[in-house]
């Protein structure tokens, strides 16, 4: 009797282990459903700063603004425990395209950041960042390439600030008889040049400025002094001296000084930056009004890159936040004092 139970006890716990499914055999597994295709799938890798290994593609270093747009992203790099490969195209476009290319080469690289030279010129070597697998953001200045080569661009209306400096020209030239206005520009093909002339001319225009000198001063104090000099030894038939930077104003205000007109007095001056220097031509009395362009874009352009990495899509252009500032404000010093750049 107590034989056959225990033979038929064996005979059921067999049977159990039959049941069960089966543990996946290594090699053969069943055909399994979608729900445990999923389970084996490694999940995305969510990214955090510390994996992002960025290509920086720097215009070079031509002055204030530029120097306080890379020390915002050496420095927020730092802070985020971002690898950071800077790379300084000293003003030179060859040597920029060689850069981009050398990022997207470099297997560590996974995002690359461009503030680009010119606007033209970029299809090709984002088609290839693209094909690599780089993410590209575009930061300081928009190109002219196809938006769906890069991720988003983050920087600041440029046609606006030509714009507003050509209203705040405006304001300053009310009730002049004659309303000629000279114009120092930026390295030309560059998308802030191209926009602010244009934004500058659709509102100056209105009130009946005339633009009769307008040269590139390639974004430099040395360059704004010598083409405004070269144009006072012609005429000193201006009221108004548009700057598309505060670097190229201060040559003008020098050369002004130096040909006997009293800047700011005699000769109406506006730049856009509104760097520390500019802030100072202000309060010395030498500059009427400056238009802000911020240059501290690191943490919103490192947040997109983070956020493009982990799969999200962004609006094509975020714009920068920027103020206009009068030399006449009765604030102006604790302004300047407030300024972090
Ligand atoms: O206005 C100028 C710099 O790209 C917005 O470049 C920037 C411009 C800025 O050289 O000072």
């Amino acid at each position: 009797m107590f034989k056959k139970l225990a033979f038929l006890i064996v005979l059921a716990s067999m049977t159990l282990v039959a049941c069960q499914p089966a543990a996946p055999a290594a090699t053969a597994a069943p055909a399994a459903t979608e729900a445990s295709v999923v389970a084996t799938e490694a999940p995305a890798m969510v990214y955090t700063y510390a994996d992002m290994t960025v290509g920086f593609l720097q215009t070079g270093s031509e002055g204030g603004w530029r120097g306080a747009n890379s020390a915002s992203f050496k420095e927020t790099a730092e802070q985020l425990g971002i690898t950071l490969k800077f790379y300084d195209s000293q003003n030179d476009l060859a040597k920029q395209v060689a850069g981009f290319q050398q990022f997207i080469e470099d297997p560590e690289v996974n995002v690359i950041i461009l503030a680009a030279l010119e606007a033209a010129g970029w299809d090709q070597v984002l088609k290839d960042a693209k094909a690599a697998g780089k993410t590209v953001v575009i930061e300081d200045r928009r190109i002219d390439a196809s938006e769906d080569l890069y991720v988003t661009f983050i920087g600041s209306d440029f046609v606006e600030e030509g714009r507003k400096s050509g209203t705040e020209m405006c304001k300053l030239l009310e009730g002049s008889d004659k309303k000629n206005v000279w114009e120092l520009v930026g390295n030309v093909g560059s998308s802030p040049a191209i926009d602010r002339g244009k934004g500058f001319r659709e509102t100056a225009e209105k009130c009946g400025i005339v633009v009769t000198n307008s040269q590139t001063g390639n974004w430099s104090i040395v360059e704004g002094k010598q083409v405004t000099e070269a144009w006072l030894k012609e005429s000193k038939d201006v009221q108004g001296i548009f700057g598309q930077n505060d670097e190229m104003a201060f040559g003008a205000i020098e050369a002004l000084k130096e040909a006997g007109l009293v800047p700011a007095v005699d000769v109406k001056i506006i730049s856009v930056d509104a760097t520390a220097g500019a802030f100072q031509a202000m309060l010395d009395g030498t500059l009427n009004v400056t238009v802000e362009c911020n240059p501290l874009l690191a943490p919103q352009v490192y947040e997109a890159a983070l956020a493009a990495l982990n799969g999200e899509t962004l609006p094509k252009w975020i714009p920068s936040i920027e103020g206009v500032f009068y030399a006449d404000d009765p604030n102006l010093k604790d302004i300047a004092a407030g300024r972090q750049y």
